[in-house]
């Protein structure tokens, strides 16, 4: 049987066992509600990369075989002895962040545990410390008063089981078992519920091997110890939560999401890693929970034990803003304005929080107006607010020398329930002929949806369609539906300016015709061209520094919106 068809039959049982466990009532596959109603409701939650690792400043996992030979990474447990580490520390730099969970490496794709697990010697017991540092982490937010949940890495480049090692999993392994390797993570797994849990949440990340079937085999044998958990989208499986990971993921009710992002820029410790201001770490927050989702910040505490002192003093800057409209934070969901350049909406009972971030150049914001009349506005964060509601938009302003530099927060009361109000964009509609139209393209970034092609044509500023990094040329085609006489149009690459040559093409019959060449894109190029008549348009990257990304690509018909060259 070729491989496509076992694959494909495997995809049909994975369906098959899915839809019929449901049928028979089995619950395993599904998340419990009301869990995942109260992990959304944390809103925030603090992320710590750490292992033996931290000796070299090198990346956790991926400096394996890389920045440290394999041999030399596998010995670092042996002198690592991080004698000032208190789980304590650990969690009241959380809480001063505002972080309500805290999810720990447990395993990361190194295969080095830091727990006393009995499935492994390659463990932290066996280190100088001889501490069970997810014990003792588990047991400090217990007493605290915030939840814990581990991140274990699906893939295991240590084990001689798991078909891929070191460097980066890239290196086939000559004999494996992964059967025998996925009875080992479930073994591990058990030993984190039943003896460290219950769990808030179990993290699972990189799957490799893992398909769907393997990885929800995985989920519901996690769910049969723990039913009230909830699974990220990581063994292979979907599970419950998707993790947009060093980007804010794009405005989603329909779909739990939670971003994942470091403080500085490398997971593990770093010395002198470039660290994230405190206005970037707030409105990280801020869009984040805008756009409905939660956020997972990253911090990577030193070989000694400690997290950086610089660190914890910018999580506590940030927590301080943060803990002082936690009523606009927590308990919220995203909208009903979509977040943007200008800022984000939260929204809680009868409640919208706004938090303005840029306000236009002249007049006040202006944002559309709601279903629902709303009966009350102040500013939070002081100052004297200037509220007009009509028909057509509400406009709001504060006096410049009132705003808050990081979000000038505005809280409005409207007479029925927030959440209910369907979603609305702050970007006026374009006019694009091409908006919400299908496309495609001939590559999307390692095939994620939050970069697929369509997301050029939603008029969506904070969308964008990705390549992958090894991409230097490619395309990506619009289908209008049916022939429009176009003239102009928008292509926006913001500033990244990757693409150094592209045309603009239209179909005539089987033949692509150049309605427009150029070198340099950049940010929201505006061109015109002699009108065409075409239905499906394609922007051609001749040629790129790698990783083309594009936000929009807006076509114009003759006559509405022309658009005069940048
Ligand atoms: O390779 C890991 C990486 O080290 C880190 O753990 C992140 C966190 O989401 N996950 C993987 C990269 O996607």
């Amino acid at each position: 049987m070729s491989n496509q068809k076992y694959l494909f039959g495997h995809y049909c049982l994975a369906l098959f066992i899915f839809f019929a466990a449901s049928e028979i009532g089995l619950t395993a596959s599904q998340v419990d509600p009301a869990a995942l109603k109260h992990w959304q409701d944390l809103r925030f939650g603090m992320f710590i990369h750490w292992g033996p690792v931290s000796l070299t400043g090198q990346e956790i996992g991926w400096a394996r075989g890389k920045q440290v030979p394999i041999e030399e990474y596998d010995q670092l447990y042996k002198q690592f002895n991080p004698a000032q580490f208190n789980a304590d520390e650990w969690v009241s730099a959380a809480k001063d962040a505002g972080a309500k969970y805290i999810v720990l490496t447990t395993k990361h794709h190194d295969g080095f545990c830091l727990w006393d697990t009995k499935q492994t010697d390659f463990n932290i017991m066996n280190s100088p410390l001889k501490r069970d540092v997810v014990k003792e982490l588990a047991m400090a937010c217990k007493r605290q008063g915030i939840e814990f949940g581990t991140y274990y890495s699906t893939c295991d480049w240590h084990h001689p089981d798991f078909p891929l090692t070191s460097p980066g999993g890239e290196v086939q392994r000559e004999t494996h078992n992964l059967d025998r390797y996925t009875d080992y993570l479930k073994a591990q797994v058990k030993e984190l519920l039943v003896e460290y849990g219950p769990l808030l949440t179990l993290w699972f990340d990189v799957p490799q091997k893992f398909d769907a079937v393997r990885g929800q085999g995985v989920i519901d044998f996690v769910r049969s110890i723990q039913p009230t958990i909830v699974i990220n989208n990581r063994t292979g499986a979907p599970g419950d939560y998707n993790t947009p990971e060093q980007h804010i993921g794009g405005f989603n009710r329909e779909r739990s999401w939670e971003t994942c992002m470091t403080i500085c820029r490398q997971w593990a410790w770093k010395p002198d890693d470039a660290m994230k201001s405190k206005k970037e770490c707030i409105q990280t927050l801020l869009h984040t929970i805008g756009g409905d989702g939660n956020l997972l910040f990253n911090v990577g505490p030193m070989p000694d034990g400690r997290i950086e002192p610089r660190q914890i003093e910018r999580l506590r800057e940030m927590g301080l803003w943060v803990k002082t409209y936690s009523d606009a934070i927590y308990g919220t969901r995203g909208g009903p304005f979509k977040p943007g350049k200008w800022g984000a909406a939260t929204c809680k009972e009868n409640k919208i929080f706004l938090f303005v971030m840029n306000w236009p150049e002249k007049e006040g914001l202006k944002i559309p107006a709601l279903p629902d009349k709303v009966t009350n506005a102040v500013v939070r964060t002081g100052g004297n607010l200037t509220f007009t509601q009509t028909n057509e938009y509400i406009e709001l302003d504060v006096p410049r020398e009132s705003r808050d530099p990081i979000a000038t927060v505005i809280e409005l009361t409207v007479d029925g329930q927030a959440y209910a109000i369907q979603p609305l964009s702050m970007t006026p509609p374009s006019n694009s002929v091409a908006f919400g139209k299908k496309a495609q393209a001939s590559n999307v970034f390692r095939k994620d949806r939050s970069y697929a092609p369509d997301k050029v044509l939603d008029d969506d500023p904070e969308t964008r369609w990705a390549t992958d990094e090894n991409i230097f040329t490619a395309w990506i085609q619009i289908d209008l539906g049916s022939t429009k006489t176009v003239s102009s149009a928008m292509i926006d690459e913001r500033e990244w300016n990757r693409i150094k040559r592209f045309e603009l093409q239209y179909q005539t019959g089987t033949e692509w015709k150049t309605a427009y060449a150029g070198t340099v894109l950049g940010a929201e190029k505006k061109i015109t061209f002699d009108p065409v008549q075409a239905q499906v348009f394609r922007l051609n990257i001749l040629e790129s520094e790698g990783g083309p990304t594009i936000w929009e690509v807006q076509l114009f018909q003759t006559g509405h919106n022309q658009n005069k060259e940048s």
